[in-house]
C-alpha cells in the first residue's frame, strides 16, 4: 500500500488531536494509503521534540520552511495560530503539497482569497479542519435534511458556550489578540455553527451581529502587574437570513460559565425537527409531523449504527464514540481524497465563504445594521 508521508506544523492542542488521528486512522478505516507521521513542528525546539516523541513522530523540526520544502513530504497539517495559515498553506502548495488547515482558514478575506487561489493554481487537495461536520449524528443530520425529511427548513438555531476566560485575571494569550486570531470566540467557535449552518442548511444571504467585549484589559502573560488591551470580542449574538428562506439564530460566548464545550443545534422544518446536543453526540432527536396523533413526540436516533455515517468503523452498534473520533473521520476523508485527487469538503473555498460571514457579521456589529453577505 501507498504511504503518504505527513509534515503537521503546530503541536498544542490541535496539534494532539491531529496526531492521535494520523496515528489511529489506519487502524480503523479502510484507506487507500497508509499515513506515516514523517515530522512535527514546533518553534521551541526541547517542546516539539518532546511532542514527537509522546506523540509518534519520526522527526521534529523547529522551521516549517524545512517541513514544506521537504521533498519527502506528501501533506502538510497546519494546527498554528491564525495569524500563520496563510503563510505556511500558501508556501506549501507552491511547494506541491497537500493541505489540511485548523479553522478560521486566515485572518481575513484577503488572505484565506489567497489561499484559495495558491491551492487552486498548485492543483493541491485542500481542507479546513471544522471536524463537527464529522460528528456521525451531524452527518447524519445532513442526510435527512438532504433526503427531504425536514422538508421545508424554517429556522437554524445553534449555541457554541465556553467559559475559559470569564475570570478576569485570564492572561492575554494569543487567542484574545486580534492581531494573531483576527477575531475572538467569533472566528473561533462561531465560526464552526456557521460552518454547521452552511453544511446542514445553506448559504447565508444577509446577517446582523451584536459582538462584545467584557473584558477589556487582562494580564500580560507571565506578569502579574502589567495588562494589555483585549482586542477581540467575548461574546456574539447572530441573526441571519439563509438563501433558501430559512431563519438562523446564532450565540457564541466564551463568557457562560458551567458551559465547556457546549453545542446545540435545533433545525425545525416544515416536516420536523432535529436536535442535537454536543454533549450528548452519540444521540439525535428527531421530530416527525407524519407520525400518528396519539404517538408523536421526539424520538432519539442512537447514532452508533454500522448503518449511520463512518461509525461502524469502530465498535458493533450501540457502543459510543467521542470528540477525538471526529478529526480521524475528517483524516480518513482527507486521506481519501489525496488518493484518489478529489476535493474533500470543506474545502478552502468553504473556508472563505465562513470568512465572508465573519466579516459580514464583524461590519454589521460595527455599523449597528444588517449586513449582505457577499
Ligand atoms: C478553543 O476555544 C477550542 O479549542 C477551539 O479552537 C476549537 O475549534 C473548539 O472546537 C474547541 O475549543
Amino acid at each position: 500500500m501507498k504511504t503518504l508521508n505527513v509534515g503537521m506544523i503546530g503541536y498544542k492542542f490541535m496539534g494532539k488531536t491531529h496526531s492521535n488521528a494520523w496515528r489511529q486512522v489506519d487502524k480503523f478505516f479502510p484507506v487507500a494509503a497508509k499515513p506515516r507521521l514523517h515530522t512535527i513542528c514546533g518553534r521551541n525546539k526541547t517542546a516539539v521534540q518532546a511532542a514527537a516523541k509522546k506523540f509518534g513522530w519520526d522527526h521534529a523540526a523547529t522551521r516549517w520552511q524545512d517541513v514544506v520544502n521537504n521533498p519527502e513530504i506528501d501533506i502538510i497539517d497546519i494546527n498554528t495560530a491564525n495569524d500563520t495559515h496563510a503563510e505556511i498553506a500558501i508556501a506549501a502548495a507552491k511547494a506541491g503539497k497537500h493541505v489540511l488547515c485548523e479553522k478560521p482558514l486566515a485572518l481575513n478575506v484577503a488572505q484565506a482569497w489567497a489561499m484559495v487561489e495558491a491551492v487552486k493554481k498548485a492543483g493541491v487537495v485542500n481542507m479546513v479542519c471544522h471536524n463537527y461536520r464529522r460528528i456521525p449524528a451531524i452527518a447524519q443530520a445532513r442526510k435527512m435534511i438532504a433526503a427531504g425529511d425536514l422538508g421545508r427548513i424554517f429556522h437554524y438555531r445553534a449555541r457554541y458556550l465556553q467559559d475559559w476566560i470569564v475570570d478576569p485575571e485570564f492572561p492575554l494569550v494569543w487567542r484574545l489578540q486580534s492581531k494573531i486570531a483576527g477575531s475572538g470566540t467569533h472566528g473561533d467557535i462561531n465560526a464552526h455553527i456557521i460552518d454547521l449552518g452552511r453544511y446542514l442548511v445553506g448559504e447565508l444571504s444577509e446577517v446582523c451581529g451584536y459582538m462584545e467585549t467584557f473584558i477589556k484589559q487582562r494580564p500580560l502573560p507571565g506578569s502579574k502587574t502589567k495588562k494589555g488591551k483585549v482586542t477581540v470580542d467575548d461574546a456574539v449574538i447572530t441573526l441571519g437570513k439563509f438563501k433558501n428562506g430559512a431563519m438562523a439564530n446564532l450565540e457564541a460566548s466564551r463568557f457562560a460559565p458551567g458551559r465547556k464545550n457546549h453545542i446545540q443545534i435545533e433545525i425545525n422544518g416544515s416536516k420536523g425537527s432535529l436536535v442535537f446536543d454536543f454533549e450528548d453526540m452519540n444521540r439525535l432527536k428527531y421530530f416527525n409531523r407524519a407520525d400518528p396523533a396519539d404517538r408523536q413526540g421526539y424520538r432519539d436516533i442512537i447514532v452508533t449504527d454500522s448503518t449511520h455515517p463512518y461509525v461502524g468503523a469502530w465498535w458493533p452498534g450501540g457502543h459510543i464514540i467521542g470528540y477525538e473520533h471526529t478529526f480521524v473521520h475528517t483524516i480518513f476523508d482527507f486521506i481519501q481524497a489525496v488518493v484518489k485527487g478529489k476535493s474533500v469538503q470543506p474545502t478552502f473555498v468553504d473556508g472563505l465563504q465562513n470568512q465572508i460571514v465573519l466579516e459580514a457579521i464583524e461590519k454589521s456589529s460595527k455599523q449597528r445594521r444588517w449586513v449582505k453577505v457577499a
